[in-house]
């Protein structure tokens, strides 16, 4: 069938759409009710797509700027799904986006007003979380009760993984920072956005529910970060409330101790103008970013390995040297010592589209927003190297038979979506200094294939879009008795490792990387939902909705 973005198009965005190798030639855009046509024209050339083993003919109607909806016809296939020309084309989706963190807070009932029909009582208050073995320290000893509260929950289970958490606030965090007056207008109808003396604004309030769990995570004796807060297995597929193990810090580790410093220092200079709202905050972020450094410098080496008790996710990663640059590039930046730019070692530091494991494209991120605080060589270096990285995914654009910067099977991993979000958001800051068209085009083309350009005719986003996932893997939308899952995450999306098949009743179709996904709620390595993957979608809808010229 024709594939295209099922969200929407803004008037003068890049506009393509997918059709099957066997088309006709011509192409028509048809307006809905009307009848007329708004546009005609020459379909691409036929041209294999290697990761899904297809042919594909593109059709390029970016000259179609008129708001309104249309349908895309041509000979010898079914009418496309509806599309939507408007100027406000991803509001919702950025609002929907941002409102699934709220639907993940640990520690609280959702209510009515707010969660619709999808409230539901409180759950893990994590109010006495035990410390584990491999925790324990003199003033912690194994079994010690603290408080660790709020924070949301990682995916489609219920714990709370630091370094998970990390590149998560940083791209929200940053998505504010770089668009503020599209955040400001934003209204999320949470519980913080009704208070009388409202004070920040709602992506702030929802950010802050994190960063305050996260606060708690630090061991206040040496600096060190706990690496998660978990039960010893994974929760059945209930809801929050109905759980009953109990929870635990785990091991302090590198990676988290050095992602917890890296989003500290950077929050602090975040939250830096609400002194007045927020009394002492900016100030205790930043100490609590040079006391985990300081353990990081004393502790390299602490990779998490997971203890025989505890089954959740890892998040392993012995590969540090990227947290390390990430951190000193956020302190250096907030506090413009000389030894954070060492350690940073600029030129030393690769560049590449960040995950979870992988946070080095965040420092660069950082640096080039912040050009002004640096010493002007480091200024060119960052400029150089963001716009050179931009330029070779744009180069993999251009080439694409589908128009899209996934092409290399290693694009094909567990969170296929957000390694794809993530390519946009570096092609985003590449724009962001080159102005280059085709940097921005590049991003919006990766925005159309989550949101259903894409071989499966799927928005990958749930309630948002015209096909989209019912069966999520998230444990709220399973067991909540209603229908619909919790709205505006985005699952994971194609992944060939089909890890998940032990267990799972359901086979996936296909084994070529972008057709191995099913919407069952068995499917963990496809189709569960996780923060990390819906913060670059958040970032890449309000970047687009905010970059493209009116
Ligand atoms: O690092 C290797 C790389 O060297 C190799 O080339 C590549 C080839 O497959 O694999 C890489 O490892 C992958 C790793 O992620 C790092 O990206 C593993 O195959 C892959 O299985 C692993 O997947 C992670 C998964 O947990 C299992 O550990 C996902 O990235 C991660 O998003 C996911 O996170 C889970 C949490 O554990 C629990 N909560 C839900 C969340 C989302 O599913
Ligand atoms: O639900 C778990 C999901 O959040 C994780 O991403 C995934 C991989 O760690 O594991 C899921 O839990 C499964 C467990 O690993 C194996 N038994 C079935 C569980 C799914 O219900």
């Amino acid at each position: 069938a024709v594939a295209v973005n099922q969200v929407g198009y803004l008037p003068n965005a890049a506009k393509w759409a997918a059709l099957p190798g066997a088309a006709g030639d011509e192409f028509r855009l048809v307006r809905v009710g009307g009848g007329e046509v708004a546009l005609r024209g020459r379909l691409g050339p036929a041209q294999t797509w290697a990761p899904a083993g297809q042919a594909v003919r593109l059709a390029d109607f970016s000259a179609l700027t008129e708001p309104g909806e249309y349908e895309l016809r041509a000979d010898g296939v079914p009418a496309s799904p509806r599309i939507r020309v408007a100027a406000d084309a991803y509001a919702a989706l950025t609002a929907a986006s941002l409102k699934a963190f709220y639907f993940n807070r640990a520690s609280t009932a959702l209510d009515a007003r707010h969660a619709g029909r999808w409230a539901r009582p409180a759950g893990h208050p994590d109010t006495e979380v035990l410390v584990h073995a491999s925790a324990a320290s003199a003033k912690r000893p194994e079994g010690t009760r603290i408080s660790s509260p709020k924070g949301w929950y990682d995916a489609g289970d219920y714990n709370k993984y630091i370094v998970n958490s990390g590149i998560t606030v940083y791209t929200l965090l940053s998505a504010w920072e770089q668009f503020p007056e599209l955040f400001k207008a934003l209204t999320l109808d949470i519980p913080e956005s009704a208070e009388n003396s409202k004070d920040l604004p709602d992506v702030l309030d929802e950010v802050l529910w994190n960063l305050e769990w996260m606060l708690t995570m630090q061991d206040p004796a040496d600096g060190g970060v706990y690496h998660k807060l978990t039960n010893k297995g994974f929760d059945g597929n209930q809801m929050p409330h109905q759980t009953r193990g109990e929870r635990y810090v785990v091991q302090k580790s590198t990676a988290a101790t050095l992602d917890f410093a890296a989003v500290m220092a950077h929050a602090s200079r975040v939250f830096a103008p609400f002194e007045a709202q927020r009394p002492g905050l900016s100030a205790r972020m930043q100490q609590a970013a040079r006391d985990a450094w300081r353990w990081a410098q004393a502790n390299p080496k602490a990779v998490y390995r997971q203890p025989a008790d505890i089954k959740t996710g890892e998040y392993g990663d012995a590969k540090l040297d990227d947290e390390f640059a990430w951190a000193a590039a956020e302190l250096y930046i907030t506090t413009g010592e000389a030894s954070y730019r060492e350690a940073l070692a600029l030129e030393k530091q690769p560049i590449g589209v960040p995950s979870w494991s992988d946070v080095g494209g965040l420092a660069w991120m950082s640096l080039a927003q912040n050009r002004g605080k640096l010493p002007k060589a480091d200024a060119h270096l960052v400029a150089r190297r963001v716009r050179g990285f931009g330029a070779e995914l744009a180069a993999t654009w251009r080439a694409s038979a589908y128009r899209l910067t996934m092409e290399a099977p290693a694009d094909f991993v567990w969170g296929s979506n957000a390694q794809a979000l993530n390519q946009a958001l570096m092609l985003i800051q590449a724009y962001r200094l080159s102005q280059e068209r085709a940097q921005l085009d590049a991003a919006q083309s990766v925005l159309d294939y989550v949101l259903g350009r894409n071989p499966l005719g799927m928005s990958y986003v749930t309630g948002i879009g015209q096909r989209t996932p019912m069966h999520p893997h998230h444990r709220p939308s399973g067991a909540d008795g209603v229908e619909p899952p919790v709205p505006g995450f985005i699952v994971g999306g194609p992944n060939p490792g089909q890890q998940d098949q032990n267990g799972c009743p359901v086979r996936y179709a296909s084994k070529l990387p972008a057709l191995s996904y099913i919407d069952h709620d068995c499917s963990y390595a496809a189709n569960e939902v996780a923060i990390n993957w819906n913060a670059p979608l958040v970032y890449v809808s309000a970047a687009l909705q905010a970059l493209t010229p009116a």
